[in-house]
């Protein structure tokens, strides 16, 4: 039979691998998306064809438990969230609300319905925060620093309190930051490779950057999503760290971009106090050794290939674009 696999936030750059991964599996695909945001299908691309839509209000518990209903869900993958972290302070309850909230409502329609639905949860190393030691693995306390932070958190306790009161299959993803040319341009790697592209073609000639010793745990969407399919085919539910395990700055990540379009970054880049987040002397970094020994996950793509698949993908896109300066954020 038919495996059918439900994915919220289908229209983010994780929808999008996940989709193409379970659609080579075979699986049917349908994402869940609010009527108010239907114009984002178009970011599904090649896929849009290929994937069902259903309208749903994520807020709505009623609409989401009909939803689970009919469907039927062999798994569900929780991903839509506002996921740029310093939003989270302008909208801190919105931020709880739809995170906490949609996993929430989710599990809850999974457990009235008596499914065997399994269920993924799209957790965060921003749930680790304020860290102590690196790395952090399944094991490390949890001290988050922001509403987003704490609503992944929120979620991540609500999942684990569904699996262990009523036996649901269920499991939070930990994931460390992963990045694609889906990626959009308000984060870090791609405002940096999209700015690299732009600069070679003599479309802008300024980066401005916030703090150039910020490190990260850069990993690729495509096999952070491989990972989120196979926790679902273990044979006991658990949590999982998944990341590189390797720290790199946003400085590395600036010299890599640059060097790959053959410039000195240096004389193009320049910092910006207004950007610079505050307390950001942790070190976020995964021991991914549990899904390397019980799922025989590892990252394929390092860091420098990474890189230079986004500023490649930019290049071609700018230049694809008549060299427009549409998409271009500063
Ligand atoms: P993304 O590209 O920002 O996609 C987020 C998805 O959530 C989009 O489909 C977006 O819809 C939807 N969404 C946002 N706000 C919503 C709202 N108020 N109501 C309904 N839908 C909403 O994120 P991603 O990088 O794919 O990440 C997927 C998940 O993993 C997220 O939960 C994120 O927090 C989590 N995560 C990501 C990373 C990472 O490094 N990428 C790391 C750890 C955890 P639109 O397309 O309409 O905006
Ligand atoms: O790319 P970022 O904005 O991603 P951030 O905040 O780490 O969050 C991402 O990863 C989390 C998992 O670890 C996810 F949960 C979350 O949803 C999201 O996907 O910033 C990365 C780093 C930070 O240290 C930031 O301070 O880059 C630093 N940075 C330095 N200058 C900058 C800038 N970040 C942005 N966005 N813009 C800058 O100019």
């Amino acid at each position: 039979m038919t495996k059918t696999a439900l994915i919220t936030g289908i229209t983010g750059q994780d929808g999008y691998y996940l989709s193409h991964l379970m659609l080579g599996k075979g699986y049917r695909v349908v994402g869940l998306i609010p009527p108010t945001r239907q114009s984002s299908i178009v970011k599904l691309g090649d896929l849009a064809e290929r994937v069902e839509i259903y309208s749903v209000d994520l807020t709505d518990a009623a609409a989401l438990t009909q939803a689970v209903e009919q469907l039927q869900p062999t798994e569900i993958y929780n991903l839509a969230a506002p996921s740029f972290v310093p939003a989270s302070w302008d909208d801190p309850l919105g931020t709880l609300d739809l995170i906490t909230g949609t996993a929430t409502r989710l599990l809850s329609a999974t457990r009235q319905l008596g499914l065997a639905t399994r269920f993924y949860q799209a957790s965060s190393s921003e749930i680790f925060g304020d860290v102590q030691s690196a790395p952090q693995s399944e094991e490390t306390p949890f001290r988050p620093k922001n509403p987003y932070g704490a609503a992944k958190l929120h979620a991540h306790w609500t999942m684990v309190h569904h699996r262990d009161r009523y036996g649901l299959f269920a499991c939070s993803g930990i994931l460390y930051n992963h990045e694609s040319p889906r990626r959009p341009p308000q984060f870090v790697t791609r405002k940096i490779t999209l700015a690299a592209a732009a600069i070679k073609l003599g479309l802008r000639d300024r980066l401005s950057i916030g703090n150039l010793d910020a490190k990260r745990d850069w990993g690729f969407a495509g096999d952070h999503v491989e990972a989120m399919w196979r926790m679902l085919q273990a044979a006991t539910a658990e949590d999982y760290v998944i990341g590189t395990g390797k720290l790199h700055t946003v400085r590395d990540l600036v010299s890599a971009a640059f060097s790959c379009v053959g410039l000195d970054w240096q004389k193009y880049v320049e910092t910006d106090p207004e950007l610079v987040r505050e307390d950001e002397h942790f070190q976020l970094v995964a021991d991914p050794s549990k899904a390397m020994r019980n799922l025989n996950w590892k990252p394929q793509v390092r860091f420098e290939q990474l890189v230079e698949t986004m500023v490649q993908a930019d290049l071609k896109r700018l230049v694809a674009n008549n060299l427009s300066t549409v998409g271009i954020h500063s």
